[in-house]
């Protein structure tokens, strides 16, 4: 593959290729297009009768007294309702009679497999629910987790969700001041964490990055340790316990705690375009309905499939598709702890075959790593089983989809992009397979409930083929409620931007047909392997370094991760700026994921008279495209030819 990014967009935008699902899947979809059409609009013309539709099929110990009670920005759904996600993901399905179907199927990078059934998933989801009692959780708290891909990480965040403590999950790539950030912002008392995880064969030290998190989160009583890797990490007396000693020596009976509807369920963190990372805030009812309904009807899931989502818990595609989701609909999913790459290219193949997995939602960034070794490694083993394909996190191209389509689906299976963030909670924009043909490179129609469109900054709505702003129009369940302990930022960021509508932070277009294709982000957020970073988050972090003085962040496409980040920087009076010692410093600060892949030395940044540094520039330097645009308004527009001759290191 040797195509540019920028030239996918291109191909995205001229693509006219229209896939439709094959007449077999077509005939048996569980929602073919007269009831897509039917759902869809009694979705936008009576809300509350198809959504109290869709939560009748989940227990409720009490019932609500109103649908939806919408104060813009603020929305409740079920108003006054009572449940718990972890009661109708476990015991309700226990109670259907799906106690010795299989929940978990989990294979370490190392190879070994654990299975839990839904019954055995329920007592130990019990067990751990009663050993954070023991350690003095209670509803209403937060509890961070720090873990690898491991059964663990599933059943410590439904632990949580029985008691109805919060959970706060960060992804186990995130460095110690990161974890420490998050940590203190949610004020949690305990946090659940590993000795490490496995990544390419080594064990990733998360114990030792939670003891020096620990350092600066004061109000942090407990480390709650599971032993994945027997590395025998240094346990402090009174504040760190084993998970097999509590969870082990723990009661097996717990009954869910029944909680209001607008309970908080989780929150997690993610990158805005100020430096300091939003807490996103997602309740229990909406959430529980949302990710329900979308499992069941984007992935067109059966009783006997075998699930695989290959993203890690840390984000929130974990969170609605490997946990809440597919285990609200009694499913057999499918977790994998390790890399692609691990011992070779071959792995996700090698797992598909030996468990038979069905379906295989995954993100572009991982289909144009594996695509670019080649077919061999796909072609050695038999992917018959696969029966539906999605995608997500980034916009895909259509050549990855093609191959995606092509090679990993034999033409036989639909590919699913589904276009949604963390602070949807659950799949905004897709095209449901059998219902209508995909087009490949477009995320396509709107989900149910979802009332999106296209408009200007100004909130001018636009017609099919004009370019603009994602917005969504009206609440659907499971969007975020607050951004946590920031209510103000919450107002702002996604309903002030453009008056009376829920703005995404993406552009993108809608076609003649009504299909959505998402382009990128408008904002200063980067795409990098479908992980959302903040360039702000980025400068802030070389800033703190010694060596520097100004920092601009911007991102460059890349053929495989989508985007990658160049980093311009000026250095301190006198100093001089090491490349090495600068990627170990955003490595520490933020994580490996945020490491700049080109840093650029300057004397100074293009800045404007008013002291703005224009980014616009350095994009296009960052490509090595000519530079374009009015550069008048800045204050020495020589800086931009020493730019661009600086080399890149
Ligand atoms: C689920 C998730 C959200 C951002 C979003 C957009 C990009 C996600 C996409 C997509 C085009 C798709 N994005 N899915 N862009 N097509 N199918 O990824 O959440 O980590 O919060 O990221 O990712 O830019 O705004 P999150």
């Amino acid at each position: 593959m040797t195509t540019h990014p920028s030239d996918h967009i291109d191909a995205m935008l001229h693509e006219s290729r229209v896939i439709p699902a094959s007449n077999a899947f077509t005939a048996q979809a569980r929602v073919n297009r007269e009831a897509y059409d039917a759902m869809y609009r009694q979705s936008i013309d009576d809300p509350d009768t198809f959504w109290a539709g869709v939560a009748g099929d989940l227990e409720w110990m009490a019932p609500w007294t109103q649908v939806l009670d919408w104060q813009e920005p603020h929305a409740k759904w079920f108003v006054g309702a009572q449940t718990n996600i972890a009661y109708n993901a476990l015991d309700r399905n226990v109670a259907r009679g799906l106690g010795n179907k299989r929940a978990i199927v989990w294979e370490g990078e190392d190879g070994e497999v654990r299975t839990y059934t839904y019954s055995q998933l329920l007592t130990e989801v019990k067990k751990a629910a009663n050993a954070l009692l023991g350690l003095g959780v209670q509803a209403g708290d937060r509890v961070t987790l720090y873990l690898p891909m491991i059964p663990e990480a599933a059943i410590s965040m439904l632990a949580c969700a029985r008691i109805g403590a919060a959970h706060s999950v960060v992804f186990g790539g995130f460095s110690v001041s990161a974890l420490s950030d998050r940590i203190n912002d949610a004020q949690s008392r305990v946090l659940i964490t590993a000795d490490g995880g496995l990544r390419r064969g080594n064990l990733v030290p998360l114990k030792a990055n939670a003891d020096a998190a620990a350092q600066n989160a004061p109000g942090l009583e407990h480390i709650v340790v599971v032993n994945r890797g027997s590395s025998n990490p240094p346990m402090q007396e009174g504040r760190d316990v084993w998970w097999h000693d509590v969870v082990g020596a723990a009661e097996g009976e717990h009954d869910a705690l029944p909680v209001d509807s607008e309970h908080p369920l989780f929150i997690l963190y993610t990158s805005g375009s100020t430096g300091k990372p939003k807490g996103v805030l997602h309740t229990t009812g909406g959430y529980m309905v949302g990710t329900y309904l979308t499992t069941r009807t984007v992935f067109d899931l059966r009783d006997d499939d075998l699930y695989w989502c290959t993203a890690d818990v840390g984000w929130v595609t974990g969170h609605s598709y490997i946990v809440y989701g597919p285990l609200l609909n009694g499913a057999t999913v499918l977790m994998y702890e390790g890399a692609p790459n691990q011992p070779d290219w071959g792995r996700f193949w090698d797992i598909v075959q030996k468990h038979g997995v069905t379906i295989l939602y995954t993100a572009p960034t991982a289909i144009r790593a594996i695509m670019r070794q080649g077919d061999e490694y796909p072609n050695r083993y038999d992917l018959s089983s696969l029966r539906l394909l999605g995608s997500v996190g980034e916009p895909i191209n259509p050549e990855a989809w093609m191959w995606y389509y092509r090679v990993i689906g034999g033409e036989r299976c639909p590919v699913v992009d589904t276009w949604w963030q963390t602070e949807t909670g659950s799949i905004m924009l897709t095209t449901l397979p059998g219902a209508y043909p995909s087009k490949p490179g477009s995320a396509g129609l709107p989900m149910f409930g979802v009332d999106a469109a296209i408009m200007t900054r100004e909130g001018e709505e636009l017609g099919p083929d004009d370019g603009g702003l994602l917005v969504i129009k009206k609440p659907w369940p499971s969007m975020l409620r607050t951004v946590y302990g920031d209510d103000a930022r919450y107002q702002k960021a996604y309903w002030g931007e453009i008056r009376g509508v829920y703005f995404a932070g993406d552009g993108a277009r809608r076609d003649p047909d009504g299909y959505y294709t998402v382009m990128g982000r408008v904002d200063d957020v980067l795409n990098v392997s479908g992980h959302r970073l903040g360039t702000m988050e980025i400068e802030s972090a070389l800033v703190a370094h010694p060596s520097v003085s100004e920092a601009a962040v911007v991102g460059k496409p890349d053929d495989v991760k989508g985007e990658c980040v160049v980093a311009f920087v000026t250095p301190q009076g006198g100093q001089t700026i090491d490349p090495k010692a600068l990627r170990a410093h955003v490595s520490k600060e933020i994580g490996a994921l945020a490491r700049p892949d080109a840093i650029i030395i300057a004397d100074a940044l293009p800045k404007t008279r008013s002291g703005k540094i224009m980014r616009r520039f350095l994009r296009q330097i960052a490509a090595g495209r000519e530079i374009e645009g009015d550069t008048s308004t800045l204050e020495d527009p020589s800086v931009l030819e020493r730019l661009a001759a600086a080399e890149a290191l």
